[in-house]
């Protein structure tokens, strides 16, 4: 058997253990041989090339949440810790050498005249959004009309504002307002003049209150890291961003359930509840910014949905705020609790257009000892779907991760992302396989893995493969998977799809797109395999009339013609609020509608976003 010559006993006992991926931590130790698994048909005297010793912390960068305290600086220090209301002062601080990915600096938007006042000059602004918006939108191309029947924001507002949250919640400073006007690919940008910064559900519930009473349209505002345009004002939306709200409110150790503010950011939260002896059942390469709240309300998929589900299934209880400033508390921790309809269900994936979510009590798995993580590769796109099946056969119960490459995705990510090695940099491959396995008994959970690679491997799934040695080259691995999206808004303009499409069809598209769009772009497939979720990236140095008009309406028709969804896990916002028919029937939008109208029937809360505007618009009070 090929793989047994490159199996040292050292290396045979150095593959990941659990207590080295404590609190997280992927790349700390220094680099040991990976285990590689080659091929039978490549020669043995091939020696593999092993990952360098420049795997360092400290060469990583990693994205701090955003600065909503300082003066405009949006690349601050990452020692934002917990507050804690009941762990005491507990320094759960995050730690700047866990997990690496970056976010990097939105281009600075031309400074917006005026403070947040109604002028001639705050219509001027929405005027020039409009110019970037037609310029950069991809799927939102039409031009979006201001709606009027939305107040204009006037000095008694900000006067009120400041009145509940002080002068510190009531941000006006250019810098600061213009970063949190653009979206994190630099796509999406809105000419708000005012953020605003609650530190607590009752805050929230006055602002709202507010806003409702004088019709002024509201953008709820997390991370920021959303990346359908949903986050960040279409117009002169007033931004309230939920970062002042983040303090753990408990945590129950023998269910594992975490009750939190929204604003926590989610690295913050699995850094806590690992140190508790559980993870959290999501986790995104953005998880250093993103928050739980916006996690909630775009229904986050990510790496871990193949194991632990979607968050309809962990969150247990929400705690929202209603547009009329209604405070809803459905934060229950119970497991099972059928008393009427579940409402919390409908704020999960509602993109901030129903309520703001202010608390959450979600579900935590246990955490387990042993992690493995391989990096493989297929010939061919049925390669990877087979290996999915052999892999949910074999290690059906260990299985935490199934994520795919393809070769463009490699190289995009060798080009532009710091300090990434290619683990299988002998041979170009068509494709490449990232599965991690999570279980309880080190000995076995590896013995299964690497039958399995064998197994893969005789049977012609899998023509290269490395097993993971220690926590860098665990993290390098995971590092070339997650970087795809930091390493594809490098290139210049990025046309990004996230699709659900039957596994066997997934592939299908790429390579359809390929042919269409010719050398005009790049086109990249990635993603979450296990879940059948496709993330089509089209790369190009600028945004092109001509691009866009060989991938939309293709892509949508195309989607839908195979009963797919236009959006698996990033939602609609304002890139796909016109597209929802593509995945929806009439009726269920018509439905939607409705709900909003009951819920929020001035229509304040995230305008223009995720229902078509003929269904949704606020009409003239
Ligand atoms: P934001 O971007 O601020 O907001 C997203 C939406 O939620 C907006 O519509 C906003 O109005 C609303 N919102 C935010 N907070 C609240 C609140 N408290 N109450 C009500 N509405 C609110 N997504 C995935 O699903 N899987 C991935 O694997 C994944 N990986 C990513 C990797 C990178 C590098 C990046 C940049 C993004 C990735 N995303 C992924 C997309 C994004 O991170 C997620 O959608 C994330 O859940 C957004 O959280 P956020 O706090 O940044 O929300
Ligand atoms: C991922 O899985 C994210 O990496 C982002 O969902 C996908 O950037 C993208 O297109
Ligand atoms: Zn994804």
């Amino acid at each position: 058997m090929a793989i047994l010559p490159f199996l040292s006993s050292r290396t045979r006992h150095s593959v990941l253990r659990g207590p080295l991926r404590e609190a997280g931590r992927r790349a700390l130790l220094s680099p040991a041989a990976p285990t590689y698994v080659h091929s039978p048909a490549r020669p043995a005297e091939h020696t593999p090339t092993l990952p360098s010793t420049e795997f360092s912390s400290t060469g990583h960068r990693r994205p701090p949440p955003l600065d909503w305290t300082g003066a405009g600086a949006r690349m601050i220090s990452s020692s934002v810790g917990i507050s804690h209301t009941r762990y005491g002062s507990t320094n759960h601080t995050l730690n700047s050498h866990k997990r690496f990915y970056w976010v990097p600096r939105p281009q600075r938007p031309s400074y917006r005249p005026g403070a947040g006042v109604a002028t001639n000059e705050a219509h001027q602004s929405v005027n020039d959004s409009f110019e970037v918006q037609r310029r950069t939108f991809g799927s939102a191309a039409e031009p979006i009309q201001r709606n009027p029947a939305y107040s204009v924001l006037n000095p008694d507002d900000v006067s009120y504002f400041k009145s509940i949250l002080g002068n510190n919640g009531v941000v006006q400073d250019k810098d600061r307002v213009a970063v949190a006007n653009v979206d994190w690919m630099g796509k999406y940008k809105g000419a708000s003049q005012l953020l605003l910064l609650p530190k607590s559900t009752n805050e929230v519930s006055k602002i709202l209150a507010y806003c409702d009473s004088r019709r002024l349209a509201v953008v709820p505002q997390g991370g920021n890291t959303g990346l359908v345009g949903g986050s960040v004002p279409v117009h002169d939306e007033v931004i309230v961003n939920l970062g002042g709200m983040d303090k753990i409110v408990s945590f129950d150790n023998v269910n594992g359930i975490l009750t939190c503010e929204a604003g926590c950011v989610l690295e913050n939260l699995s850094t806590f509840v690992e140190n508790e002896g559980f993870i959290m059942p999501l986790d995104l390469g953005a998880k250093g910014s993103c928050q739980i709240g916006g996690n909630i309300s775009t229904n986050a998929g990510g790496l871990r949905f193949i194991r632990y589900g979607s968050l309809h299934g962990n969150v247990l209880g929400l705690e929202v705020v209603l547009a009329n400033g209604t405070v809803l508390d459905m934060l229950t921790t119970l497991r099972k609790d059928n008393t009427g309809y579940d409402l919390k269900h409908l704020f999960v994936g509602s993109e901030g257009s129903l309520g703001i979510v202010t608390k959450v009590a979600i579900l935590t798995p246990a955490k387990l000892p042993s992690t493995n993580v391989a990096f493989l590769s297929c010939n061919d796109y049925m390669s990877c779907q087979k290996l999915l099946l052999a892999a949910r056969r074999s290690l059906g119960e260990i299985i935490s991760a199934f994520e795919f490459m393809d070769r463009q995705c490699i190289d995009l990510a060798m080009t532009h992302l710091e300090g990434v090695h290619n683990p299988l940099p002998n041979l170009p491959y068509k494709f490449y396989v990232l599965i991690e396995t999570t279980g309880s008994d080190e000995s076995y959970d590896k013995a299964k893995l690497e039958a399995f690679l064998l197994r893969s491997m005789e049977d012609g799934l899998v023509t290269d493969g490395v097993i993971a040695q220690d926590i860098s080259q665990a993290s390098n691995f995971w590092r070339i998977r997650e970087g795809i999206s930091e390493a594809s808004v490098k290139v210049g303009a990025v046309y990004k799809y996230d699709l659900s499409i039957p596994v066997e069809k997934l592939y299908d598209i790429v390579e359809e797109m390929r042919s269409r769009v010719g050398d005009m772009a790049e086109v990249l497939g990635y993603g979450h395999l296990g879940d059948g979720n496709l993330h089509l990236n089209i790369l190009s140095s600028k945004y092109s009339d001509n691009i866009l008009a060989q991938i939309e309406p293709f892509v949508y028709e195309w989607t839908a013609g195979h009963r797919g969804s236009i959006s698996a896990e990033h939602g609609l916002g304002l890139m796909k609020a016109e597209k929802i028919h593509y995945s929806k029937s009439p009726e269920a939008v018509q439905l939607m509608a409705s709900i909003k109208k009951l819920i929020d029937p001035n229509s304040i809360l995230n305008p223009y976003k995720v229902l078509p505007r003929s269904v949704s618009a606020a009409g003239e009070g």
